[in-house]
Formats: C-alpha cells, sequence, structure tokens
C-alpha cells in the first residue's frame, strides 16, 4: 500500500471552502496521507489555497465523480457524449489545479440506476470518450482509474472482468480500475479472485462495509481480499470510504441511496478504520511469510 486515506464524506458535505480544509485537517491529524474529495466543483473553491494546504499537511488529493444523464458519454447519443467527453477534460484539469494525482469514479458512464440496457455502441462511444480523457490526463500529469460499481449505480461497469475488457477498449495502457468492497460484495462472485485477476491493472482502492458503515462490522469477508492485495504487489493507494446521512451532500445521498445514519460521530469511525486497515494489511502480510516458510 503506498498511502492510506479517507474519503471526504466522512468530514464534510464538501459544499463550503472551509469545509473541505477542516476535511485534510482531520484527515491529516486521524494519520490519513490522502483525501477523496467528490464531484469537485472548481468554481465554487479556491483550489491554489486547497493544494498548498494539501502540500504543507502532505496529504495527496484525489477526485472522484460520475457523469450526469445529459453527458453520458456511453450514451448513443453524440451529443451526450460531446458534453460528456468535455465535461471530463475539464475535471482533469480541475485536479492537475488542486494538485490532486487521479481522477476516479464513474467516468464511463452516468452515475445511477439506468432503466435501459447498455449497448455496443455506448460502449465504444464512452471507451473513446475514456481514451480521450487519458490523452488529456497524460498531459496533466493525473492518473485515470474507473470504478467498477454495482447495477444500480451504472449499466456500464459492474465487474472487475467487464473493466478489463473495457480499458483494453480504449487501446490505453494508463487507463486502471478502481475497485471498491461494497460494490464487489453485490456483483462478484469472488471479490479476491477478481483482484487477482485485475492484478497490476488495479490502481486504486476502497474499503467498505456491505453497508458502507463501520468497517468489519457487516457481511464483508475482508481476510481474503487483503491476502489478494498483498498476493498481487498491491503498491498504490487505499481509501476508506464511508457514507451516513448524518453528512449530506443531496445529490451523491440520492445516487447512492444514503437514507439513514450508519454512524453518528466521525472521530471514532476514521480512527478505527485506519487501525482496521492497517491490521488487516499487516496480517495479510505475516499470512504470507507463514505460508512461503512451511
Ligand atoms: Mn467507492
Amino acid at each position: 500500500m503506498r498511502r492510506l486515506g479517507i474519503h471526504s464524506f466522512v468530514w464534510t458535505n464538501g459544499q463550503t471552502q472551509d469545509g473541505l480544509e477542516m476535511a485534510l485537517e482531520k484527515s491529516s491529524e486521524h494519520g490519513y496521507r490522502m483525501i477523496e474529495f467528490a464531484y469537485l466543483r472548481p468554481e465554487l473553491f479556491d483550489l491554489d489555497r486547497l493544494a498548498k494546504k494539501a502540500q504543507d499537511l502532505d496529504v495527496e488529493i484525489v477526485v472522484t465523480m460520475g457523469l450526469p444523464a445529459d453527458a453520458d458519454v456511453s450514451s448513443e447519443d453524440k451529443s451526450a457524449v460531446e458534453k460528456g467527453t468535455a465535461l471530463l477534460a475539464n475535471a482533469v484539469k480541475a485536479v492537475r489545479d488542486i494538485g490532486g494525482v487521479r481522477l476516479g469514479g464513474i467516468l464511463f458512464s452516468m452515475h445511477g440506476k439506468y432503466d435501459t440496457m447498455p449497448t455496443r455502441d455506448g460502449w465504444m462511444n464512452s471507451a473513446g470518450a475514456i481514451a480521450a480523457t487519458a490523452d488529456v490526463a497524460k498531459d496533466c500529469g493525473v492518473q485515470i482509474v474507473l470504478e467498477v460499481v454495482n447495477r444500480f449505480e451504472s449499466n456500464l461497469l459492474n465487474t472487475t472482468a467487464q473493466g478489463l475488457k473495457f480499458i483494453e477498449d480504449t487501446g490505453r495502457d494508463d487507463v486502471f480500475l478502481h475497485l471498491d468492497t461494497f460494490h464487489m460484495n453485490i456483483e462478484e462472485a469472488d471479490p479476491a479472485g477478481a483482484i487477482r485477476m485485475a492484478c497490476d491493472r488495479v490502481a486504486y482502492f476502497h474499503f467498505n462495509e456491505n453497508y458502507r458503515g463501520y468497517l468489519g462490522t457487516g457481511t464483508i469477508n475482508f481476510p481474503p481480499i487483503f491476502d489478494a492485495l498483498v498476493d498481487i504487489n498491491y503498491t498504490s493507494d487505499i481509501v476508506f470510504e464511508s457514507f451516513s446521512s448524518k453528512i449530506v451532500d443531496e445529490s451523491l445521498s440520492r445516487v447512492c441511496g444514503i437514507w439513514r445514519d450508519t454512524w453518528d460521530d466521525n472521530n471514532p469511525l476514521a480512527a478505527h478504520a485506519r487501525t482496521f486497515i492497517e491490521q488487516k494489511w499487516a496480517e495479510a502480510v505475516r499470512r504470507r511469510e507463514v505460508n512461503a516458510q512451511s
């Protein structure tokens, strides 16, 4: 693991400059070296100031987002694809301007529940848009990662196998997968096997409980997931993601179905998640060593 990070929605709904600055400080206080901002709206914030603050605290920034319906690059409608491609280019530039290292999330389709089937043309439109985005990202020094999400949040990439095929169709070697235990728990027959299959194509990883609350209190079987990450020598970043209606960004709450409080106090939540991930990671490393000896 390179850096351990935390989603900003543990701290703030992300609507104000002060909120984002506070989130950077809280993340750093809790020993996180990375923060994820979602749906960053550059017109609302002083990006230079956020970049400087993040640098001073040695907290790296990642931005994630999903596309709105009218800018869905997986559409068969050319104008929506064009609009989405432009939106993604602007998002990449905002990540650069905030000093961020990566743009992730549902960059390849609308974020939300579709009531239509995906189409082959839509898939290829999306692959083309992501290839164009990767071109912009290369110039900006920003990494592109695609979050494989569950069926209720996209109709295009629900499994790691689909994600790998999609990346192949972009024709790029600098586009990677962003995997998430919450989504994998819904869609993958074998989450650990999926991580091994993705291998060096996975460059960003979200740890989430099945109900998005405290890690280890739900139904996800985490040890095999840590084992798989250690097995593939995963050297990129890991981020803890958790949502509660205690801290609400209305649009994200609606699209992700955050209808209730999964926790009240974010301080013990953040402290627990860091300990949980670091301990489980260390245990997985130890298990591999023990296995190698016998
Ligand atoms: Mn996620």
